[in-house]
């Protein structure tokens, strides 16, 4: 059995052509966002990718068909869809057999963009491990994912609804290089600090880009994290923003939400208690993620050539 992988033609073309192209997962559209904000963001992310002179390719799979960059009618169905499937690693070929429609998480992302041919995807935050994984063992997949799939992943640090110092514990042992781009601090998604250093810290595009390429020369499976603070005009710093999720913690852990449900029910939740302010913040940081990702992509498509 062939896979058919269904690429849009601005995709198609850049990667025939050997441009640089951005992933963009969708998850944070079915999952992460509200409707109409959802639609507008990706619709802007998109083209903050062009302006920053790649292409887009948001991926999810629809109807059981994978689909790699989604022209705006598909884009708005998806965005339109509320009961879209989280897809991650375990679900994928499960939904693609049964012919389902659903968003597309870090991990599964990175399995679609690889199997493309696209090195680079933006995202707002990724997965980690989840406070309190010593009896709920909640250890997203996105974190292995990094491990083993040859992917840049541009995130704005992880959410501090994560265990964040156990989320680098993790991914230092499973060998993944944590990158933060311009500081010394590892940050936090809304917030530009997160009280601990980053592993390792970049400034420039192009040193990330060729940082990959030599993971690949070494003969190293997997991928790296990229750490892109949130513009300081848009961040809500920490000490403002942890009472409300420690508030979203705990009436998570009343309402008994668990696996997939908790990070969807967590930035719900703590939109609602922030009065949008949450949103407006993660709109502006997954936008300097896809300009970044966008120039990186550039290095590695002009290194390529
Ligand atoms: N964290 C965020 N925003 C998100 C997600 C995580 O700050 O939108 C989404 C991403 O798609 C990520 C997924 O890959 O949730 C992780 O889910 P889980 O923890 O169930 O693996
Ligand atoms: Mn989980």
């Amino acid at each position: 059995m062939t896979l058919q992988v269904h690429t849009s033609p601005e995709v198609a073309a850049a990667l025939a052509e050997n441009r640089p192209v951005v992933a963009l997962e969708s998850t944070i559209i079915t999952h992460g966002m509200p409707y109409p904000q959802n639609l507008e963001t990706a619709a802007q992310v998109e083209q903050d990718v062009r302006d920053s002179g790649a292409t887009p390719a948001t991926i999810a799979v629809m109807k059981g068909r994978i689909r790699v960059g989604l022209e705006p009618d598909k884009l708005e169905l998806l965005a339109r869809t509320p009961d879209a499937l989280k897809l991650s690693r375990a679900d994928l070929a499960v939904a693609i057999t049964r012919g389902e429609t659903g968003a597309t998480t870090v991990a599964a992302t990175m399995i679609l963009a690889r199997l493309a041919g696209i090195g680079v995807f933006a995202t707002g935050g990724i997965g980690g491990v989840h406070r309190g994984a010593e009896l709920t063992f909640d250890i997203s997949a996105d974190l292995q994912e990094l491990a083993q799939t040859a992917v840049t992943v541009v995130c704005a640090g992880a959410k501090a609804i994560l265990d964040i110092a156990r989320t680098l514990e993790v991914l230092e042992t499973l060998g993944v290089p944590v990158i933060t781009y311009g500081q010394d601090e590892f940050p936090a998604f809304w917030a530009r600090q997160s009280g601990l250093p980053s592993p390792l810290r970049l400034d420039q595009a192009r040193d990330i880009a060729m940082a990959q390429r030599t993971r690949q020369s070494l003969g190293l499976p997997g991928g790296q994290l990229v750490a892109n603070p949130v513009p300081t005009e848009a961040e809500i710093p920490l000490a403002e923003i942890t009472p409300i999720i420690e508030q979203a913690l705990a009436e998570a852990g009343r309402d008994g939400i668990g696996q997939k449900s908790v990070t969807p029910f967590l930035l719900k939740r703590i939109f609602e208690l922030t009065k949008g302010r949450s949103l407006a913040t993660n709109i502006a940081l997954v936008r300097n993620n896809a300009r970044l990702a966008a120039v990186i992509a550039s290095e590695l498509a002009r290194h390529d050539r």
